[in-house]
């Protein structure tokens, strides 16, 4: 009874080297690739904390297996290509994975498994591998420096685990990476100097670990990047004016860094933006009017930085805007009446800058508005009649200001200091 948990792997054991010897005896000299190939997935199998995962019932040696009709296997002429394991509620480590025995692996997409324990330097076995997904499990410890011999990866996916250490060098020689996924993870340390080789990445996604140091020159002779996520680490220097040159950009998150100066005015030439938030750094300098140009954008989050000057006109160009955040910035100078064409607005947040002079009266045309917070400010006049109407607005609010005759107090909860 006490020997149960020993019993069974080695019951394993010998049921495989039986298996094995079967195949060898029963077609000698014609072991196909696919029944090595069997046997190597079905010890590895066998190492899984739940080895009796009810999604890999499939798995099972028989004479002459071939694994090509297993679940999550894909052969190309009988040998393995492809292995889909995600989300298969698999609880193991890749220690035991058969690294060797799968010559002709292309694509591995293991994400949203339990895996645990480092990745092995082995890794660097699977010579042809195109697609690697090992995202939202519990790996942890570095990358692995072999990580480089994956020279044909165009994907790599490995955020969302407990990996630390700084991203490595040898990660330059992917040099057919397009979508390179190291997020929420615990890396830090700077972007290896290599970092610049990934010329042809498309998405760039390395938000929420402890990057520090400089975000890579390199990064605007990109020219396919389509979506970078940097936020939530700890960039510092300045935002490179070459990014300019990323034309297909969509979206760029710097957000919660500690990148300083000015935001460059060549960002205006990101024409192909959605989406542009800064949020929660040292950015200094005023807004640039060039900002006007990205008439795509629907959010635009500059929002706690110490940006001065005033709100550039050119803002009210943005006609597909619906989430502008300038809170807690230098800004001085009225807001131009332009926002007011800004009709798809959903959020204007002006919170605690040192704006002046009346909340333009076109403002009131901004009938999706469902937040407009100006308090801590130095508004003066009446609020535009338009937002006393309702509409969807939920949340005005506009305390500490010289705002003198406040007509609509009741439709809201406001807190209104006049001074
Ligand atoms: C793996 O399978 C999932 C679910 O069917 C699918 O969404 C995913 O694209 C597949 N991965 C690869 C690399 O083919
Ligand atoms: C990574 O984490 C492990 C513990 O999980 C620790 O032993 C190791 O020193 C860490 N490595 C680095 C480079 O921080
Ligand atoms: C670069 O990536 C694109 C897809 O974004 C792909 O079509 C192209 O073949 C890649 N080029 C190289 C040299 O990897
Ligand atoms: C990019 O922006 C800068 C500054 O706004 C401008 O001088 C330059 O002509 C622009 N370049 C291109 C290629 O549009
Ligand atoms: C703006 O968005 C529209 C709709 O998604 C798209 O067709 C157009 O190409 C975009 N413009 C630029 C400059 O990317
Ligand atoms: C922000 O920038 C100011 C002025 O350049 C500098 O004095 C300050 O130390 C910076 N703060 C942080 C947190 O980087
Ligand atoms: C934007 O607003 C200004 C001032 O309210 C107005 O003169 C201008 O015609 C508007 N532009 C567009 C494109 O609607
Ligand atoms: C916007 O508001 C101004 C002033 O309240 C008004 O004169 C103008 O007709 C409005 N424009 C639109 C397009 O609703
Ligand atoms: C309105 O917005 C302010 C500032 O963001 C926030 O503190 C307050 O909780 C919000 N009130 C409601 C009712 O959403
Ligand atoms: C056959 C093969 O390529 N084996 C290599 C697998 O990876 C380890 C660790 O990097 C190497 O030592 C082997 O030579």
């Amino acid at each position: 009874m006490i020997s149960v948990p020993i019993g069974k792997p080695s019951f394993f054991t010998v049921h495989l080297v039986f298996v094995l010897l079967t195949i060898l005896f029963c077609f000698p000299g014609s072991v196909s690739a696919s029944a090595e190939e069997a046997a190597a997935l079905f010890k590895w199998k066998s190492s899984f904390l739940n080895p009796d995962n009810p999604l890999l019932t499939s798995w099972i040696l028989q004479q002459n297996s071939s694994p090509c009709s297993w679940y999550g296997v894909s052969c190309i002429k009988g040998s393995v290509n492809r292995l889909n394991l995600s989300d298969s509620n698999i609880i193991s480590t890749l220690y035991d994975f058969p690294f060797s025995s799968l010559p002709n692996l292309e694509y591995v997409d293991m994400a949203v498994n339990e895996f645990s324990g480092s990745i092995p330097p082995q890794i660097g076995n699977l010579s042809k591998l195109i697609y690697l997904d090992l995202q939202g499990g519990a790996l942890s410890n570095e990358i692995p420096r072999e990580i480089g011999f994956l020279k044909n990866l165009q994907t790599l996916h490995l955020n969302g685990n407990y990996l630390n250490g700084s991203i490595p060098e040898e990660i330059g020689q992917l040099r057919f990476l397009n979508d390179l996924a190291l997020a929420a993870n615990n890396l830090d340390g700077p972007f290896p100097a290599s970092f610049g080789n990934l010329k042809n990445l498309s998405y760039l996604y390395v938000y929420d670990n402890q990057l520090s140091g400089p975000i890579p020159p390199e990064l605007g002779n990109f020219d396919n990047l389509v979506e970078v996520y940097m936020d939530r680490n700890q960039l510092s220097g300045h935002i490179p004016s070459t990014l300019g040159n990323l034309i297909k950009l969509e979206v760029l998150y710097l957000f919660s860094n500690y990148l300083s100066g000015s935001i460059p005015s060549e960002i205006g030439n990101l024409t192909s933006l959605n989406a542009l938030s800064l949020f929660k750094n040292n950015l200094t300098g005023s807004i640039p009017p060039s900002l006007g140009n990205l008439r795509n954008l629907t959010l635009l989050h500059l929002y706690a930085n110490q940006l001065s000057g005033s709100i550039p006109k050119e803002l009210g160009n943005l006609m597909l805007l619906d989430d502008l955040e300038l809170s807690n910035n230098l800004l001085i100078g009225s807001v131009p009446v332009t926002l007011g064409n800004l009709s798809n607005l959903k959020y204007l947040y002006l919170l605690h800058n040192q704006l002046s002079g009346p909340i333009p009266q076109e403002l009131g045309n901004l009938t999706k508005l469902v937040a407009m917070i100006m308090a801590e400010n130095q508004f003066s006049d009446q609020l535009p009649e338009g937002q006393c109407q309702g509409g969807v607005l939920q949340n005005l609010t506009v305390n500490e200001n010289m705002l003198a005759d406040v007509g609509c107090r009741l439709l809201f909860d406001w807190n209104i200091k006049t001074d």
